[in-house]
């Protein structure tokens, strides 16, 4: 397995520690705009491989020509956040900076299974298959999957037990209009209320918990000024779905095609994620208010994405 990381920031640095940590990755290829400290990166983690756990995989600082016949290309390339900004903020930057580099992921690794992790994601992934001809199955996003990790530890606080045993999912627009479809979610297969009521623990403040899903990302980035941990181990976890076949049901961000009564925009819903990328959009009958909230989600990136163009 071939592994590109575009972009060798905050993400991308972490994305590869934990490749070179755990994968069963044979090469790893990292490309920056900033050669210089990218090749101080790959110096510094080739001193690791006497430790880990993992394959000890090549790693090549390189141009894209390096990246040719990649299995995975994973982009983390942009515009960061800068103190007051949302990731609304950075369209038109990003979508610039997309359409350069997926014309040059497609020149040299066609058969690609591409992850956009680059933000505003939804809007940037939309940009990224309309200039290129990856179909949907293989260039989507890592979408809301960080965020239903959040919600996951934030419920796993209240309830005392690993977030492995709390099931949900946040959905639509990684940013301020994703949603929490609660009528899915569950704790050891018991709606959140139940398990509460059964178990003597107070119930949880629902708009509470969705508020702050979605404005945690924002409470770590005015703390140390980037997020980089939670969502290099959610593109892992992609990573290790699509190396190992797993099928298993990760919320990505993807086009969605008159799906969920959405039509042409990117956003996330659980999919199955296997070795062909996202193998099928799982469907789900939400309540009225969560489909509302899905097209609410829908709404708010289409108004993004007639920035991008
Ligand atoms: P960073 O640390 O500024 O890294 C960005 C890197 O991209 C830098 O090293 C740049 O040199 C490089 N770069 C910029 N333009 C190009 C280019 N054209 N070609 C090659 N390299 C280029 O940012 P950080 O790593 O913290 O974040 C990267 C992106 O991920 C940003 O857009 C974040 O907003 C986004 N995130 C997305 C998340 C998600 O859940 N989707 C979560 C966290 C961050």
């Amino acid at each position: 397995m071939k592994v590109t990381i575009v972009g060798m920031g905050a993400v991308g640095t972490e994305i590869t520690g934990f490749l070179v940590n755990m994968a069963e990755v044979s090469e790893i290829v990292a490309i920056d705009r900033n050669r210089e400290r990218v090749e101080g990166e790959i110096l510094d983690f080739s001193h690791t491989t006497s430790f880990t756990y993992a394959k000890n995989p090549r790693m090549v600082v390189g141009d894209y020509a390096d990246s040719a016949g990649s299995d995975i290309v994973v982009i983390t390339a942009g515009a960061q956040l800068t103190q007051g900004q949302t990731r609304d903020d950075l369209v038109r930057a990003n979508s610039v900076i997309i359409r350069e580099i997926i014309a040059e992921v497609e020149r040299y690794s066609p058969g690609a299974i591409v992850i956009v992790v680059t933000n505003p994601v939804d809007v940037i992934t939309w940009v990224a298959l309309k200039s290129s001809s990856f179909p949907r199955e293989r260039l989507f996003s890592s979408g809301t999957l960080l965020d239903s990790a959040r919600f996951m530890r934030i419920v796993s606080d209240h309830v005392g037990i690993d977030p492995k045993n709390i099931f949900g999912y946040m959905l639509g627009e990684h940013g301020s209009t994703g949603f929490i479809p609660w009528s899915i979610c569950n704790v050891c297969g018991l709606d959140i209320d139940t398990y509460c009521r059964l178990n003597g623990i107070p119930l949880i403040d629902k708009a509470a918990v969705s508020a702050e899903v979605r404005n945690v990302g924002y409470e770590i980035f005015n703390r140390k000024g980037n997020t980089n941990h939670g969502i290099a181990a959610a593109v892992f976890r992609l990573i290790r779905a699509i190396e190992a076949d797993e099928r298993s049901v990760l919320p990505v961000g993807v086009l969605l095609q008159d799906q969920y009564g959405v039509d042409d925009v990117v956003m996330s819903v659980p999919c199955v994620v296997g070795r062909n990328g996202v193998e099928r959009i799982v469907n789900y009958a939400f309540g009225f208010d969560e489909q509302a909230a899905l097209h609410r989600s829908a709404d708010h990136i289409k108004s993004l994405i007639a920035l991008a163009q």
